[in-house]
């Protein structure tokens, strides 16, 4: 039966060596990003779970890029929410100094938003820009499936990738997004006015991880996961896998798990912490 005593978990996070959170979309609800399940779902007609997938971007890259440019749009006019900015400031060394001395943490976050890149900016007071070349911070910082503004060429022999922000990121796709909220964008965009490569020209798709592809950073995780002895659990119904099996993998060899989500989610029974509300309250509490 999980504890939901505030004062016990934060004994614990003190004396705490290696510290991981595994995020979900809940962490950017409060920003105005839609989960992918529940009622805020992200679309009503068509379920992201499906778009999200390889087959379906070579059966329809018209349907899918109007997915993506309408996630692209949200995301560039969202802003960091206290719960983002929580989790960047306990990722600085002066921070943890304070809260748990000579510890290590990183955020590993199935989010594609880039919203806890941005949080980092923010936090070393900066703006919070979209920036593509990763810092010392964000290497605390493992975004496992890919970035909406990641552009990447689907031809083999091209591959290349580019950090885009682009709005829209091609003519074709302007204003689209309006029929996507409303759940009807069926007009069909020819191929050729989808974004393209800016090196060969080939369809170009978005560097996000899709259904059946494999995550990135996957041996750094399993790494981080079998040192950890202290795993949060933000934001994520924990269906999805290999993200929804590091908490378990933590409490096999004796790590504690404390799980932040607006409702239950899949496994928090198990958990030794449930702090059950929304993340942007209940996270900058735990790790103020
Ligand atoms: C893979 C990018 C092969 C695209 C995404 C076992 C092992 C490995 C794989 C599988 C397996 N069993 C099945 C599989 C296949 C599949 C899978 O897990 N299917 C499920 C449905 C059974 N897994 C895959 O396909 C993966 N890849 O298998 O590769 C492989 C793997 C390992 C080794 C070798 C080979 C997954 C690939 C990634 C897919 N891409 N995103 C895009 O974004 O468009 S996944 C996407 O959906 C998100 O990134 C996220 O991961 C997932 C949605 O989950 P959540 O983030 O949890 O969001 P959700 O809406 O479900 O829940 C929101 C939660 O927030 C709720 O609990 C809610 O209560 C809470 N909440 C709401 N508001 C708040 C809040 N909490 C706190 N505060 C609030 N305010
Ligand atoms: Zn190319």
């Amino acid at each position: 039966m999980p504890s939901h005593d505030m004062n016990s978990f934060q004994t614990v996070l003190r004396s705490s060596k290696h510290i991981i959170a595994i995020a979900g979309a809940g962490l950017s609800v409060a920003s105005g990003i839609p989960t992918f399940r529940g009622a805020g779902g992200l679309w009503r007609k068509y379920d992201a779970m499906s778009l999200a997938t390889p087959g379906s971007f070579r059966r329809d890259p018209s349907l899918v890029w109007q997915f993506y440019h309408y996630r692209r749009e949200v995301a560039l006019k969202a802003m960091p929410n206290p719960a983002h900015l929580a989790l960047a400031s306990f990722s600085l060394p002066q921070t943890r100094a304070l809260i748990a001395p000579d510890s290590t943490f990183t955020l590993i976050t199935q989010n594609v938003d880039g919203l806890s890149a941005r949080a980092s900016q923010q936090v070393q007071s900066a703006q919070p820009q979209f920036l593509d070349v990763p810092d010392d911070t964000q290497t605390k910082l493992l975004e496992m499936h890919g970035r909406l503004f990641d552009v990447r060429c689907t031809s083999a022999k091209c591959g290349h990738t580019e950090f885009n922000t682009t709005s829209p990121i091609c003519a074709s796709l302007a204003g689209t997004e309006l029929a996507i909220a409303a759940g009807d964008a069926d007009h069909a965009i020819p191929v050729v006015d989808l974004p393209r490569c800016s090196e060969c020209g080939a369809l170009a798709r978005p560097g996000v991880v899709w259904f059946e592809e494999v995550p990135l950073h996957l041996d750094v995780i399993e790494n981080l996961v079998d040192q950890a002895d202290l795993c949060l659990v933000v934001g994520t119904s924990s269906t999805l896998y290999p993200a929804a099996g590091y908490a378990s993998e933590v409490q096999e060899h004796g790590g504690t798990v404390a799980v932040f989500n607006l409702e239950h989610s899949a496994g928090d029974e198990e958990a030794d912490f449930l702090f059950l509300g929304p993340c942007e309250e209940t996270l900058p509490k735990a790790l103020g």
